[in-house]
Formats: structure tokens, C-alpha cells, sequence
């Protein structure tokens, strides 16, 4: 927690910020297996396409599918307690990528996460962020910034965020209301999905490593189709958990069936899709 957190229980901190800091979630043994499965996929990946996902920005999407050690990240048993508080039961996992920015990144345009659920706003987040620190998040080096209380927001107040004649320049008033989560490695900071904030301007001479794993109501279309996207052989060697989190769930009454059956019977070998030939 920051210092202004200290006092505070996570609860308190969250709903009064929109965000609190968890530090050092994450042992140097941990870290050091998230950092080795990392590499070799930074190694191959190319830089974003635009300026929100970075030009000097390397991410790796779907990590859940590519190796435990990002499994056990989504299903962290600190993680999942407060998901349970902050979300319906049935929660699912709707984004989950590493985000490596490389110096020389400039800062990203500030957003939140799920500003694409079009309910107006003041209103409950429909997601809850995650953003691991993988290497130490400094002052220099694109700490994640937040505006502490921007979760509170109305749309007209986040309409404000840009200069009126600028639409690429932050607001004065608000460029000097961020604040970066500056945290040491394996810490953990859990945001509302309402909740304004960008990845910082790199400055450092060396890559700012993050993972974001995003959570949503059960009721919410997901950002990443993890149905499609991975494959079931590997979905059957999931926890029962994690499963869930990826759509092979029902929201009661019935979210999420197939063709009227619960979605985790198309896993089973012996599963008869009526629709396929
Ligand atoms: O990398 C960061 O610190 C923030 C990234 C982010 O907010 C996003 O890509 O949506």
C-alpha cells in the first residue's frame, strides 16, 4: 500500500482511491519464474501497432495459454479474494497480456479500462485491473499513473480529460493530478476498470516489464475471445478455476450455454456437438 493507504484496510483504500497497491506479492523466486517464461516471448514480439498500445511497446497477449506460471498469476489466491469481494461470483477474465515499455516510450493516452461498457457514468466498475510489476516501477522508467478518485467520475467530467483544442493533450489541471504507482518488483496494484490512468514515459535506460490481467462481471462481453483463442486440449489441463474464468461457466440462470448445455461438457471426449456434420 502507499503511505497514504497505510491506515487503510484494502477495502477502504480501493473504494476511496479506486486503486491500492499491494506490495511484494510476488517472492524473488516467483518473480525470477515469471521473468524466465517471460523472455522468450518479449524475444519474438514486435512493438505496438498505434500510440495506445505503445510504438516502443512490446505486449504479449493470452498468457494464460502460455505457461502455468501465468496461470498461477490469474489465479492468485490474494487476487481472487479480492475479486470475490469487488465482482459477481462467475467473474471472468477478460484481458490478460504482459506489457514490456521500452525506453524512450512516451507517456500512453490516458484511459480507463472499461470505458468501452457504455453505461454512463457515475456507475460500478464492470471490470477490476491487475498490474503486476515484473521489474521495479519507478518515478522514470513508465510507472503505471493514476488519477486517484477518477473512478467517481462522471462522463462529462472524463469527456474533460483532453485539452478542448488539442485532443492529444491532457488537461493541465489533470496532467498535474497523476500520480505514478511506484512499487519494487513482484508488487501488485488492483484498479478499478472506471478508474483514469496510463502507462508512463519511459526515461530509464531499460525495459519497464508489467502484467495486466483483467477481470470482469460475468454478464460482460470479454476483451480477449478466449474461446477462440485457446485451444481446448490446453483448456482441459486447467484448474477448474481458471476454466471458469475463461467462459466454461453459466452465469445463472443460463449464460453461457451451449446449445442448452453447461459450456464445460464440450471439454469431455465423448462431447457430441449436434451442429457439426
Ligand atoms: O502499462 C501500463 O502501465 C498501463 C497500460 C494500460 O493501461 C493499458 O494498456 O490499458
Amino acid at each position: 500500500m502507499t503511505s497514504s493507504q497505510r491506515d487503510q484496510t484494502w477495502r477502504e483504500a480501493y473504494d476511496a482511491s479506486g486503486y491500492v497497491v499491494l506490495q511484494r506479492l510476488l517472492n524473488e523466486d516467483e518473480l525470477g519464474e515469471v521473468r524466465d517464461a517471460l523472455a522468450p516471448l518479449l524475444a519474438q514480439g514486435p512493438s505496438g501497432r498505434n500510440d495506445f498500445e505503445g510504438t516502443k511497446t512490446q505486449r504479449v497477449y493470452t498468457l494464460v495459454a502460455r505457461g502455468k506460471v501465468f496461470e498461477r498469476l490469474v489465479e492468485h489466491p490474494v487476487v481472487l479474494s479480492m475479486m470475490d469481494e469487488l465482482l459477481l461470483s462467475n467473474y471472468l477474465l477478460t484481458a490478460n497480456q504482459a506489457i514490456s515499455i521500452a525506453p524512450g516510450e512516451t507517456p500512453q493516452p490516458a484511459h480507463s479500462d472499461d470505458a468501452f461498457y457504455t453505461v454512463p457514468r457515475p456507475r460500478p466498475a464492470v471490470s477490476v485491473s491487475t498490474m503486476w510489476a515484473i521489474d521495479d516501477f519507478t518515478e522514470a522508467n513508465g510507472a503505471t499513473e493514476v488519477i486517484a478518485g477518477s473512478h467517481r467520475w462522471t462522463d462529462e467530467q472524463l469527456e474533460d480529460l483532453y485539452d478542448r483544442d488539442d485532443s492529444d493533450t491532457l488537461a493541465p489541471h489533470h496532467q498535474a493530478q497523476l500520480q505514478p504507482l511506484i512499487m519494487p518488483a513482484g508488487s501488485c496494484a488492483v484498479f478499478a476498470g472506471t478508474l483514469v490512468h496510463r502507462g508512463g514515459a519511459n526515461r530509464s535506460s531499460a525495459v519497464r516489464r508489467a502484467i495486466s490481467n483483467q477481470y470482469c462481471e460475468p454478464w460482460a462481453r470479454t476483451q480477449e475471445n478466449f474461446f477462440l483463442a485457446v485451444p481446448s486440449e490446453k483448456v482441459t489441463k486447467m484448474s477448474p478455476r481458471i476454466q471458469a474464468m475463461l467462459g466454461y461457466s453459466i452465469h445463472p440462470p443460463f449464460m453461457g450455454q451451449v446449445t442448452a448445455r453447461h459450456p464445460l461438457k464440450t471439454l469431455d471426449p465423448d462431447f457430441e456437438n449436434p451442429l457439426e456434420d
